[in-house]
């Protein structure tokens, strides 16, 4: 399946904390203070990767955690930085703190890398805080604490078509017989719920991508049937193969079809609508019509 959500649950590392120490030499009685600083906690950055079509990596693994400062030491000794984490994501990727739905971050056009979570600062050794009056300072500052957050990753499917058209007219089959994918195809609307993607392989070289988007029915732009979440999908394709039952199996009328599902891909997006649309007649195997040819008529 493709994936095109994942939940995850990002942290960013704890600054280290500052140290405290005083120096010892032999005659020196009295050494000041020498407690080095913590190190910088791990930073978690996200940056796209061209490489990438899916969010599938991120379904097997859901904890990501940049490492924490080390304290500092004695002898000034400066605890080490830990190592930033960086996620690799796709192309698109819109990044939401996962409780309110708030973007965090848009990973699309000019924005190829983005720090999400930072790292907490080091705490400062107590070689920092001696003063005239306070000599000896046993106190040093703890380093700042990490961050934890549960983000939700979304991908809208960058496809080169999309297959647009009411439930159970035959999108998922028509994507499994010219494309290397293999969805779930059956005799009932709504088999698909999520999009398939498929390869279209082209002897010169060059391939495209299909897109097969669940059913679409009356009020989807409103909501209806699984609604928005569906018309999402197609967003980003170039331009859509519009699939009809062309035999009117359920009872509707094929021409009527277009201009429903049309009148839903308007209201939702005029932008969507105004792109290039071919109109497939699907289960012409089925056609016992009397009248007109409904392949004409389409
Ligand atoms: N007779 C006939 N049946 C077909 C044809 N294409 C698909 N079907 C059947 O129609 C039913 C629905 O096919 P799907 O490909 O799952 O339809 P879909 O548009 O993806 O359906 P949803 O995912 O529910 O929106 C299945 O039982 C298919 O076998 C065709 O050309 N002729
Ligand atoms: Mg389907």
């Amino acid at each position: 399946m493709f994936a095109d959500r994942a939940k995850i649950l990002i942290r960013s590392g704890k600054g280290g904390d500052g140290h405290v120490s005083f120096r010892r030499e032999l005659y020196v009685p009295n050494g000041g203070p020498d407690g080095g600083d913590g190190g910088r906690g791990g930073d978690v950055i996200f940056e796209v990767d061209e490489g990438l079509n899916t969010l599938q990596d991120f379904r097997h693994r859901r904890k990501f955690a940049a490492k924490d400062g080390e304290p500092g030491g004695k002898r000034r000794c400066h605890g080490k930085d830990a190592e930033d984490i960086v996620l690799r994501v796709p192309e698109g990727t819109v990044i939401k703190e996962a409780e309110s739905g708030k973007v965090i971050a848009d990973m699309s056009g000019e924005n190829r890398r983005q720090v999400v979570l930072k790292g907490g600062k080091g705490g400062l050794g107590n070689q920092h805080f001696a003063t005239a009056t306070m000599q000896i300072p046993k106190y040093a500052q703890p380093g700042q604490p990490s961050q934890e957050l549960w983000v939700q990753l979304e991908l809208k499917v960058i496809a080169d078509v999309g297959l647009i058209g009411f439930p159970n007219v035959g999108k998922s089959t028509f994507l499994s017989r010219v494309t290397n994918a293999r969805p779930k195809i059956a005799n009932y609307h709504f088999t698909t719920l999520n999009p398939n993607l498929g390869v279209v392989d082209l002897s010169d070289g060059r391939g495209f991508v299909i897109a097969d988007i669940p059913g679409l029915i009356e009020g989807a732009s409103e909501g209806m049937g699984l609604g928005h979440e569906f018309l999402r999908h197609i967003e980003r394709t170039r331009l859509m193969i519009h699939v009809v039952d062309a035999a009117g199996t359920e009872g509707r009328d094929p021409v009527e079809d277009v201009y429903k599902i049309n009148k839903e891909l308007s209201a939702y997006n005029p932008e969507i609508a105004a792109r290039p649309q071919v109109i497939a007649a699907n289960k012409t195997d089925a056609i016992y019509a009397e009248g007109e040819d409904p392949v004409k008529r389409l």
